[in-house]
């Protein structure tokens, strides 16, 4: 029975964030870590591998979408974006053999008996697809199947980068948002589950974060860096 579980998602190569909240976490007391999928897609992903790689303790793995693409070295054939295969071959080409197994070996999804919560599901996208988006305003009806074979009690995910936390069906859903490409959020974001859900925006120096990005190499670098420096609002 785990009691406290830092689920952290979408890291998104920002090596600066992701120390921050490490160093957050373990203030918290933690004694599990979720990292919820989508690590290496992003400006500083060997970095980002060799920090999670050499953790140690009560550590689970779950695949996002990001990482697969990655993994597998999604092109445009594909069906994705110039930029978006670009920045997938560029992560690629940046990692040892050893990260890419270990990013393909990921399990889909994990759960875990954390004290006064119960069981919880932690998944990337939805219970049944790491591409599939739930934010706060999505529709009752429309995430009703995405959950409707779910047993546990709570379900945790990510890839909208947006946190929330709401209930649906009977099912509480939380969204840890995003560590390393936040969007309406200065910080690094993730949440610390058990007993209570804490969602959680840890500040970090974003802006020797942007410099770094900015001598990283990776395609869009300047956006990558704009983006931490001025993250988008929610939109419309
Ligand atoms: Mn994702």
């Amino acid at each position: 029975m785990a009691k406290r579980v830092a689920a952290i998602y979408d890291v998104h190569g920002n090596a600066s964030a992701l120390d921050a909240v490490l160093s957050d976490a373990e203030k918290c007391g933690v004694d599990t870590i979720v990292f919820g999928g989508d690590l290496a897609w992003g400006p500083q992903p060997k970095l980002v591998m060799e920090r999670v790689m050499s953790l140690s303790g009560n550590i689970h793995f779950i695949k996002g979408n990001a990482d697969r693409e990655v993994g597998e070295r999604y092109g445009v054939e594909q069906g994705l974006n110039n930029w978006i295969a670009e920045i997938n071959q560029w992560c690629s080409d940046q990692l040892t053999e050893q990260q890419i197994d270990f990013l393909n070996n990921q399990q889909e999804k994990v759960t875990i008996s954390i004290d006064g919560l119960g069981e919880v599901l932690f998944v990337h996208g939805s219970p049944r697809s790491d591409e599939e988006a739930i934010r706060k305003d999505t529709p009752q009806d429309e995430i009703e199947p995405m959950i409707s074979s779910v047993r546990e009690p709570v379900i945790v995910c990510g890839h909208t980068h947006i946190q929330f936390d709401r209930t649906v069906f009977g099912k509480r859903i939380v969204n840890a948002g995003s560590v390393g490409l936040q969007i309406a959020a200065r910080g690094a974001c993730w949440a610390l589950i058990g007993p209570e859900v804490d969602l959680r925006e840890t500040k970090y120096d974003y802006q020797k974060a942007a410099r770094q990005i900015l001598e990283s190499g990776v395609p869009m670098a300047s956006d990558f860096a704009e983006h931490v420096l001025n993250p988008p609002t929610e939109g419309p």
